[in-house]
C-alpha cells in the first residue's frame, strides 16, 4: 500500500458519506486544506459544512453537534483518544506525526509511509491528493507556504511540477519580500520584517530616499509600481542595492534571506495578493488568526467578497504585528541564558510567535529568545525561537518547553520553535527551570 492508493481509498470512503462536516485547523493549512475539500466534496455533489478549531478537544468537539460523517483535516492525527470517543464515521486527512493505530478511524498521513510530513507535505496536499481537482492545485502550495515548507521538497515538488506542467503555477528563485505583487514599492521596503532591514523597515521616508538614490522609478502615470512592475534591469538595481545595505550594517548573513522560491498563481487575477503564492497565504493565515476562518476559506473558493473583508483583517495584522516588533526590540531584556520579552497585555498570543523569531533582526544569535503573552483565558502563553546554530550545540526548545512546564503546564514542539503553556502566577518557576536546561548547552 503506498501513498497514493491510500488517498484512493479515502476518497472512496468519502463518497458513500451523505453529508459530511469538514473540521480543520485555523492555520493557512488547515484553512486551505478545508477549501480544498468542500471544493472536492461540491463536485462530488455533497451537502456539506465546515467547522474550524483551534486544537482537537472536548471543549472544541462539542461543536460538532449531530453530525456522523466527519472529515479533520490539519487535525486528528495524534489525538487518538478524543476522537476515538466520537460516535461518527471518520476520515482524517493531517501531515502531522501520527498516533498508535485508531479503531474505528480511516487516516492518511505520510508519516504512515515514511514520508516526513513536517516537511515534504502539508494537510491542503494531503487532501488535494485526495480529491485531485486541479482547479484546487494552487491551494496545496499555498497551504504548504503557509506551514513553512518552502522551497517544495519531496511530494510537495511532485504537486508543483503538476501545477507548472499545467501552467497553473510558475515559480522562480526570487526577492522573496512580502508583497512583490501587489505592495508599491516604497511599502514593500518599509513593511519588511521577514527579513528585518535595519534602517529601511519602519522608516518610510529612508525608503523613498533609497529608491530615489537607486535610479528605481516609483510611479508610472498615476500607478504607484510594484517589484512586479519593474524591469529586470531596475529588478537587479534593487536587488544589488539591498544586498549592499545589509553588508553596510555588517549583516551580509541576513541577505540570504531576502531571496527564496516565489511562486506565481496564474489562476488568480494578475497583480493582485491572490497570485503571489506568499501573500495568498499571508491573507489566509489573518483570517485565521483574527477567528475569521470563514472568510479565509471564502477567499480560496474565489468570493470577491471574503477577498475584500480578507484585505481588511491583513491590514490590522500587519498594525500588530508592526506595533508587536517595535515594542520587541525595545523591550526585550537578556535574562542570561535566553533573552526575554514580556508582552503580556501589549502583544496578542497569536502573533507572539512571529514576534520572538523576529528578534533575532537585531539580537545577537548565541542565546534562545523567549517571550510571553496572556493567552484568551487568561494564561501564560510562551513561545521560543533559537537558532540553527543553537540547535547544533543542543538546544531542543520542544524538550525545554516540556520539561519546564511539565508540573504545573503543558508544552512542547520542535527544536527550534517551541511553546509552552502555564499558569499566570508560575511565571519565575518556569523561567529558572528553562534556564537549567539550558544549562549545558548554552553559556551566560
Ligand atoms: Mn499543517
Amino acid at each position: 500500500m503506498d501513498f497514493y492508493s491510500r488517498c484512493e481509498e479515502a476518497k472512496e470512503i468519502i463518497k458513500q458519506f451523505k453529508e459530511p462536516l469538514v473540521i480543520g485547523h485555523y492555520d493557512c493549512d488547515g484553512i486551505t486544506a478545508t477549501a480544498v475539500a468542500s471544493y472536492g466534496l461540491k463536485k462530488l455533489g455533497k451537502n456539506h459544512s465546515t467547522l474550524t478549531i483551534r486544537k482537537v478537544s472536548d471543549r472544541e468537539l462539542a461543536k460538532i453537534g449531530n453530525s456522523k460523517e466527519l472529515i479533520f483535516v490539519d487535525l486528528g492525527a495524534s489525538s487518538t483518544e478524543l476522537i476515538d470517543k466520537l460516535d461518527a464515521q471518520i476520515v482524517i486527512l493531517d501531515h502531522h506525526q501520527t498516533a498508535a493505530k485508531k479503531s474505528n478511524v480511516f487516516e492518511v498521513n505520510p508519516h504512515m509511509f515514511g514520508i516526513d510530513g513536517g516537511v515534504e507535505i502539508c494537510s491542503a496536499g494531503v487532501t488535494y491528493s485526495v480529491f485531485q481537482d486541479l482547479e484546487t492545485i494552487h491551494l496545496a502550495i499555498v497551504g504548504a507556504i503557509g506551514d513553512m515548507q518552502a522551497p517544495m521538497r519531496g511530494l510537495n515538488s511532485k504537486i508543483l511540477e503538476k501545477a507548472v506542467k499545467e501552467k497553473i503555477i510558475k515559480c522562480d528563485r526570487d526577492l522573496s519580500l512580502f508583497g512583490r505583487v501587489s505592495r508599491p514599492l516604497t511599502w514593500f521596503l518599509t513593511y519588511s520584517l521577514d527579513p528585518y532591514i535595519p534602517g529601511l523597515t519602519a522608516n518610510e521616508e529612508n525608503c523613498t530616499k533609497f529608491l530615489e538614490d537607486l535610479g528605481i522609478r516609483l510611479k508610472e502615470n498615476e500607478k504607484w509600481l510594484t517589484y512586479y512592475d519593474l524591469t529586470m534591469a531596475e529588478r537587479e538595481k534593487l536587488v544589488t542595492g539591498l544586498v549592499k545595505h545589509l553588508y553596510s550594517k555588517g549583516l551580509g548573513k541576513t541577505s540570504s534571506g531576502l531571496f527564496g522560491e516565489v511562486y506565481t498563481l496564474l489562476n488568480q487575477p494578475k497583480g493582485t495578493e491572490l497570485s503571489d503564492g506568499n501573500e495568498f497565504s499571508t491573507l489566509i493565515n489573518a483570517c485565521g488568526r483574527n477567528s475569521r476562518a470563514d472568510i479565509g476559506i471564502g477567499v480560496c473558493l474565489d468570493n470577491k467578497d471574503a477577498y475584500e473583508q480578507a484585505k481588511t483583517l491583513l491590514a490590522l495584522h500587519r498594525k500588530s504585528l508592526r506595533e508587536g516588533i517595535s515594542y520587541g526590540l525595545t523591550h526585550t531584556e537578556d535574562l542570561g541564558r535566553f533573552y526575554f520579552l514580556d508582552g503580556r497585555n501589549i502583544i496578542p498570543d497569536g502573533i507572539i510567535g512571529i514576534i520572538a523569531g523576529m528578534l533575532y533582526s537585531t539580537k545577537a544569535r548565541n542565546k534562545p529568545i523567549i517571550a510571553i503573552a496572556y493567552d484568551e483565558l487568561g494564561e501564560i502563553k510562551v513561545s521560543g525561537r533559537a537558532t540553527k546554530e543553537l540547535v547544533e550545540l543542543g538546544v531542543n526548545l520542544g524538550k525545554l518547553m516540556k520539561n519546564s512546564s511539565s508540573d504545573f503546564g503543558f508544552g512542547g514542539g520542535h527544536k527550534a520553535a517551541a511553546g509552552a503553556t502555564i499558569p499566570k502566577d508560575r511565571l519565575n518557576d518556569f523561567l529558572l527551570n528553562a534556564s537549567r536546561e539550558l544549562e549545558n548547552t548554552v553559556s551566560n
